[in-house]
C-alpha cells in the first residue's frame, strides 16, 4: 500500500448545515494527517477548472453555481478545502465519503447521512473527494500553493516573479 495524498472539500452545502464538525470527526476515523488547510471562496473558473472533466454533462452549469455556494449566498458560499494524507488514503476516504449520488450511498456514509438530491437534480453531497492519485494532484495543485502545504509532496522550482502585486498585511 501506498502512502497517497488526496484533496478534499465540504462543499457550501456542508458549511450552510453547520456539518464541518461532523464531517472531520467521521473523516478522522482513518487516521490521515492533514497536511494543507484553509477556506475559499470559489470562483467561476476554479469551479469550472475543477469540474473540467463533467463539462459537456447536462448539470455542470448547476454544478458549477453549486460548488461556488450561489444559490445560499453569504455567508455560505466557500468551500473548507484540505489535503490529507495517508497509507491507501484515496479509497480509503472515498470510502467514507460515499457513493456520488447521495440516494444510493451507505446510509452511515457522509454523503449517505447528509447528502441530498435538489429538485433541480443537483447531487448535493456535502464533500468532494479525490478519485484516483493523478487526479488527486492535479487538483491539489490547483486549489494550494506549494507554501500552503506542510510538506513537500510535489516537486517545486524557484522563479523570480517581477512586479506581481500582492496584498499584504497593513503596517501599524
Ligand atoms: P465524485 O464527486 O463522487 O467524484 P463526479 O462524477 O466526479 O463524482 O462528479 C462530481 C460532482 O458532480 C458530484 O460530487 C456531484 O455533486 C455532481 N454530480 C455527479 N453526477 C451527477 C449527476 O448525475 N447529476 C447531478 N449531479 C451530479
Ligand atoms: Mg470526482
Amino acid at each position: 500500500m501506498a502512502v497517497e495524498q488526496l484533496l478534499i472539500l465540504i462543499k457550501p452545502d456542508g458549511i450552510k448545515k453547520s456539518l464541518t464538525g461532523n464531517i472531520l470527526t467521521k473523516l478522522s476515523e482513518a487516521r490521515m494527517v492533514i497536511i494543507g488547510a484553509k477556506a475559499v471562496k470559489v470562483g467561476k473558473e476554479l469551479a469550472e477548472q475543477h469540474y473540467y472533466h463533467l463539462k459537456d454533462k447536462p448539470f455542470f452549469g448547476e454544478l458549477v453555481e453549486y460548488i461556488q455556494g450561489k444559490i445560499y449566498g453569504e455567508p455560505w458560499d466557500r468551500v473548507l478545502a484540505f489535503v490529507y494524507q495517508g497509507e491507501d488514503a484515496i479509497s480509503r476516504m472515498r470510502k467514507i465519503a460515499g457513493a456520488t449520488n447521495p440516494e444510493e450511498a451507505d446510509p452511515v456514509s457522509i454523503r449517505g447521512a447528509y447528502g441530498r438530491i435538489t429538485t433541480k437534480g443537483v447531487y448535493e453531497n456535502v464533500v468532494h473527494c479525490s478519485s484516483d492519485p493523478a487526479e488527486a494532484e492535479r487538483e491539489i495543485k490547483l486549489w494550494f500553493k506549494p507554501e500552503e502545504i506542510v510538506k513537500n509532496i510535489y516537486d517545486t522550482q524557484k522563479i523570480i516573479a517581477e512586479k506581481e502585486e500582492k496584498i499584504i498585511w497593513k503596517q501599524k
